[in-house]
């Protein structure tokens, strides 16, 4: 039996001896944070290792998505997906916009193109899409009606670090991205966060957001929050990119063992990669289907009892929760695919060093259940 428990992720972590360094330099200098040397250099090698221009390293990927809509001083309305992490909306909420909940496709899980025009109203201002589990959005599709409605796109990348379409980093897409480093994603500084934008004057905006709005000492521009990151989450960043490679390299080993011990369970179907030419392994999301001889619960149950720890990211929705429900847009008749997804998901452990045993027992106790009458 493998070691227990198994959570659906272990976050991926350097050596504590690589670490020392690093700590001695900063209790040396005693810069701690507010743009110390390690945040210069994160964002220098992220920039380089991502293949974007401008990163602004933030605490956590919530307050980096609070800042992105008022960077783009964002009103009004905000199309978004209800199939994602609460975040999301809530930054919508934060910032005093009404979200507007659009149903989403059932191959990719991604908000569905097809739907947006019909959400728009004179009050909408933007599109937020989540590339769920680091599944590139439809981005044409969504770029070309932001275009035709003039609406600014602002992606929820928390998920995406790393990922590459044909074009380079998704990341470059829409007019801002927003990345999440928290200990569960597979890049992580502890807790951290940052946006991905395009140009050096909208950087400057953004920097002067995390920091309170201050220019310089005596100047207060805009009322800005405290988003910065600190000098040991951005070391920490910089020690875990040296081994990056190789801890995607070792998810994308466990995504295609469990894609082939999978494949012929009735009932079961793992969510397709959709269009990137890189993907990160972030999540490993599988559909419990009518055919399958227990519900989507009982075996998120029993997987529990043997103490395995799946999660049903996302169930429930976010429009079912009290702060949403009420909303025209959140009705469940609005969103089928979304609700039918929510009670079908399970995201199954993936982590690099989870061991080929624990893996090997969890696709064979999803092969062996049996109707219980
Ligand atoms: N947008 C999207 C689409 C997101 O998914 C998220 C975050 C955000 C925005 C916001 O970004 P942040 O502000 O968080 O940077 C987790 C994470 O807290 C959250 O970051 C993440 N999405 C969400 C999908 O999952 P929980 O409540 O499910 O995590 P938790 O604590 O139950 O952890 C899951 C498992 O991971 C645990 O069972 C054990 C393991 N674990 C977790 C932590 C925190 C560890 O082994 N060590 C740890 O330190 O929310």
């Amino acid at each position: 039996m493998s070691t227990r428990p198994v959570f659906v992720t272990k976050p991926h972590l350097p050596s504590l001896e690589d670490f020392i360094p690093y700590l001695r330099q900063i209790w040396d200098s005693k810069n701690l944070t507010n743009g110390g040397p390690f945040h210069h250099q994160l964002e220098d090698a992220l920039c380089e290792y991502l293949g974007v221009k401008h990163i602004s390293l933030f605490t956590n990927g919530t307050l980096a998505l609070l800042t992105a809509l008022q960077a783009l001083r964002i009103t009004g309305e905000v199309i978004t997906t209800p199939y994602s992490f609460i975040a999301t909306s809530h930054a919508l909420l934060w910032n005093g916009i009404k979200p507007v909940f659009v149903d989403v496709s059932p191959v990719t899980l991604n908000i569905d193109p097809a739907k947006i025009e019909a959400a728009i109203t004179p009050q909408t201002t933007a599109i937020m899409p989540v590339h769920c589990y680091g599944h590139p959005c439809d981005i044409a599709d969504i770029q070309k009606i932001a275009d035709n409605y003039n609406l600014k796109v602002i992606y929820d990348a928390a998920h995406a670090f790393g990922v590459k379409d044909m074009q380079g980093s998704i990341l470059n897409h829409g007019d801002l991205s927003a990345l999440s480093f928290h200990a569960t994603k597979v890049f992580n500084t502890f807790e951290g966060g940052a946006i991905v934008c395009h140009d050096e004057k909208t950087k400057v905006r953004i920097d002067q957001l995390k920091n309170f709005g201050h220019v310089g000492e005596v100047s207060v521009v805009a009322p800005g929050i405290n988003g910065k990151m600190s000098e040991f989450n951005a070391a920490l960043g910089l020690l875990q990119l040296q081994s990056i490679d190789l801890a995607i390299q070792r998810r994308r080993e466990i995504d295609a063992e469990y894609r082939l011990r999978l494949a012929n369970i009735k009932g079961i179907t793992c969510l397709n990669e959709s269009g990137e030419t890189q993907a990160n392994y972030s999540y490993f999301p599988i559909l419990v289907g009518p055919d399958y001889p227990i519900t989507r619960d009982d075996l998120y149950q029993s997987l529990k009892d043997i103490d395995i720890h799946p999660r049903r990211y996302f169930f429930p929705l976010i429009s079912e929760f009290p702060m949403y429900r009420s909303l025209p847009s959140a009705h469940k008749d609005n969103l089928p695919v979304a609700m039918r997804a929510s009670r079908q998901i399970l995201c199954l452990p993936i982590y690099p060093d989870m061991e080929a045993e624990t893996l090997e027992e969890i696709t064979e106790f999803i092969a062996s259940r049996k109707a219980t009458n």
